[in-house]
């Protein structure tokens, strides 16, 4: 195993905290290395379910060391809150989970100018976490890294120079900054907590691979949401393709090895912008409420749509993946049949390839499959499943070009199907 990488290969919210929860049987280090508290993870162990959001999915088993890389926004207080919470459940023994110096911190004025853009005409759908104007910070060359916190005068020069910074923001947006000393209490109340957990998060990963440790990687969202990759301006502010992993932890990209792609059955997207294969009818609203599809951050409902094969094709691309895990199979069960999107229409014109500049304009082209009507979450091999299930994923192999090296058929680990 040594360094792999797994990420969303659509708009997030494919599955990644169950299958990073799975492969983590086998790691000794987990790593986050993009996004923040936007993030959602759901894990469920037995009737136990936990959804994490700063934390990395491995956090579930004892002898796993968490990491929280250097690419990702982090709100202290949230940060704390979910530790606490683990803690009340049993998990996250103290020094199970270290954090990167060099992570940049949400601070309440960046959750504060989030908020105020989404009361805007013109905005993108966050999850009003902070994480947006905190990477903007970040590029910007004011932020705050947590390294920070360890010396408390340095700290509030810097959150001092951000707020300036962002006043004039926040008075057009009709908002009120809170006062430096009210933002200075706030980490004040956890900085004794965060500080204890700071490393340099590029040495302990290096120094676990050279020692023949199995590293994972967590991406968190999707690479179409990706700052570069995805549908701008409806993206996230992170790298959270494959290339984050390098960029976001310190780890040279030389020493990661595969990258697992993580695609759903079918789609989803939650927030605004550009989803060709939306199914705003009744299909739709049954795959919502068989796939239980709410934001696990904002409860919000996710959109559906068919499945994008083009999509998830350039999501192959872009991360280089070298095999997909199939998740949420079951949610299909009943359909009589199921389209698969492999091609669009813009401006009478046929493409197959995914179409960043023009998708607005994109009309899909589908492929229809058959259903089946058999429950398919006792499967445990490929034989299980029923001939129709079988083809729907001989189909999406050839369609995105990629192997299918493990399908889900429930939210439990059991509920697995591992192919290699
Ligand atoms: P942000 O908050 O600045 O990152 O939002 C920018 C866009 O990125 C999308 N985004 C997400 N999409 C899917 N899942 C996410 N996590 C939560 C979940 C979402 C939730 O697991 O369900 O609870 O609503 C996530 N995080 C960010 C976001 O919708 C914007 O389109
Ligand atoms: P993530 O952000 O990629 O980790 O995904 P989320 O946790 O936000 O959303 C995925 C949801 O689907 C969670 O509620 C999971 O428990 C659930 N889930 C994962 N795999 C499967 C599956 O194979 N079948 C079903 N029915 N649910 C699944
Ligand atoms: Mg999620």
């Amino acid at each position: 195993m040594s360094a792999v990488v797994v990420v969303g290969a659509q708009w997030g919210d494919e599955g990644k905290g169950k299958i990073v929860d799975i492969f983590t049987e086998h790691a000794e280090v987990v790593v986050r290395y993009a996004g923040g508290p936007n993030a959602g993870h759901t894990l469920v162990v037995g009737d136990d379910k936990v959804i994490v959001r700063l934390v990395p999915s491995g956090i579930l088993r004892p002898h796993t060391r968490c990491v929280l890389g250097q690419g990702m926004a982090i709100d202290p207080t949230s940060l704390i809150g979910e530790i606490d919470e683990l803690q009340r459940r049993g998990y996250a023994a103290d020094g199970q989970l270290v954090v990167s110096e060099r992570a940049h911190t949400i601070l309440p004025y960046h959750i504060l100018v989030d908020t105020l853009r989404e009361q805007q005409a013109d905005a993108i759908g966050t999850t009003k976490r902070g994480v947006g104007p905190c990477y903007e910070d970040k590029m910007a060359r004011r932020g705050v890294p947590l390294g920070a916190f360890r010396d408390r005068a340095r700290t509030e020069k810097l959150v001092r120079r951000a707020m300036e910074a962002w006043q004039p923001t926040v008075a057009a947006l009709g908002g009120e900054l809170p006062t430096l000393a009210k933002v200075m209490e706030g980490i004040d109340a956890v900085r004794d907590r965060i500080v204890p957990l700071l490393v340099d998060a590029s040495e302990l990963l290096e120094d676990a691979l050279q020692a023949g440790k199995n590293v994972l990687f967590e991406g968190a969202q999707g690479a179409l949401l990706d700052i570069d990759h995805g549908t701008y301006p409806y993206v996230t502010s992170s790298n959270s393709t494959a290339g984050g992993a390098a960029t976001g932890t310190g780890v040279g990209p030389t020493r990661l090895g595969k990258v697992i792609g993580l695609v759903k059955a079918y789609s989803t997207r939650v927030g605004g912008g550009p989803f060709p294969t939306e199914l705003n009818d009744e299909t739709g609203e049954r795959l919502r409420k068989i796939g239980a599809e709410f934001g696990s951050v904002t409860g919000r409902p996710r959109r559906t749509g068919w499945l994008d094969a083009c999509a998830v094709r350039y999501a192959a691309r872009v991360n280089g993946l070298d095999g997909l895990a199939l998740t949420k199979l079951d949610v299909l069960t009943g359909l009589p049949e199921i389209k698969v999107c492999t091609g669009y229409r813009i401006r009478g014109v046929a493409r197959t390839s995914f179409p960043l500049e023009d998708i607005e304009l994109a009309e899909p082209i589908y492929e229809t499959l058959p259903g089946w009507g058999q429950d398919i979450s006792a499967a445990r091999s490929i034989a299980d499943l029923p001939p129709a299930a079988q083809r729907y994923i001989e189909f999406v192999e050839r369609e995105t070009r990629c192997k299918v090296v493990l399908i889900s058929v429930g939210q439990r680990r059991d509920e697995t199907i591992l192919l290699e």
